[in-house]
């Protein structure tokens, strides 16, 4: 029986990479480095700290530790700036939906995010009272594709992987799910998510129903 759903949050529940994307932007521009579209698609689902290095990487720049934390926390407080627009509008299609048909048939719903916001984007974004945990930046140490951010959903909701589909945009992350034991279901194309149990390319289609035959089609 399937006994919970574990979500990624940014490009599964919600499209938080365009204000990424903005206050990286600046960040770059300010250090002349140029950070385009496709640069901001290589940071989804890295860790704050792994994304800025990638940006000093691609402008060859060196900075101090101390440098770094201040970049890091400058371009946290442009992100935060537009993070706190968000309203219960921003959720993505069918997110709030979906949730709510899992809580009615009782299958238990974690987050499993790399993000230190993810609390407050999800309180913004009207999701938080679905989740019976949260997993985010602020309580793991290594970063997906480690398992580790999901196996500690598991462990909250006391649930095996193989009780669980993990919902997931990002290589990283469906690796991850894929090395915990997880059943891992991609939200975005089938050409780049290729190591996904299943592929869709949101969850407008997706319910209860639906997710309960997937999961006994592999059990
Ligand atoms: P923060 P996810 C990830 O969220 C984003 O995809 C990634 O672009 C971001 O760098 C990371 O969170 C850390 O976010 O700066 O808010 O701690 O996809 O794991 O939900
Ligand atoms: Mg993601």
């Amino acid at each position: 029986m399937l006994k919970a759903c574990i979500f990624d949050l940014d490009g599964v529940l919600v499209d938080t990479a365009k204000y990424h994307f903005i206050a990286w932007q600046r960040l770059a521009n300010q250090l002349n480095i140029e950070f385009t579209e496709s640069d901001n698609e290589q940071l989804k689902g890295l860790s704050r700290d792994a994304s800025i290095t990638y940006i000093l990487n691609k402008g060859n720049i060196l900075l101090s530790e101390q440098d770094k934390q201040n970049y890091m926390a400058q371009k946290n407080e442009w992100y935060l700036a537009l993070v706190n627009t968000m309203d219960a509008s921003e959720s993505l299609p069918n997110a709030r939906e979906l949730l709510i048909t899992l809580k009615q048939h009782n299958v238990l719903i974690a987050l499993g995010s790399a993000s230190k916001n993810a609390r407050l984007i999800l309180e913004k974004t009207g999701l938080l009272s679905y989740f019976d945990s949260i997993v985010d930046g602020t309580r793991t140490s290594k970063s997906k594709p480690d398992p580790e951010v999901f196996l500690t959903a598991a462990k909250d909701l006391n649930i095996k992987p193989n009780e669980a589909i993990v919902f997931e945009d990002a290589i990283s992350g469906i690796q991850a799910a894929n090395d915990g034991g997880f059943l891992s279901l991609g939200i975005g194309s089938p050409q780049i998510l290729t190591q996904a149990v299943w592929v869709y390319q949101d969850l407008t289609s997706l319910n209860f129903q639906a997710l309960a035959s997937l999961y006994n089609s592999k059990n």
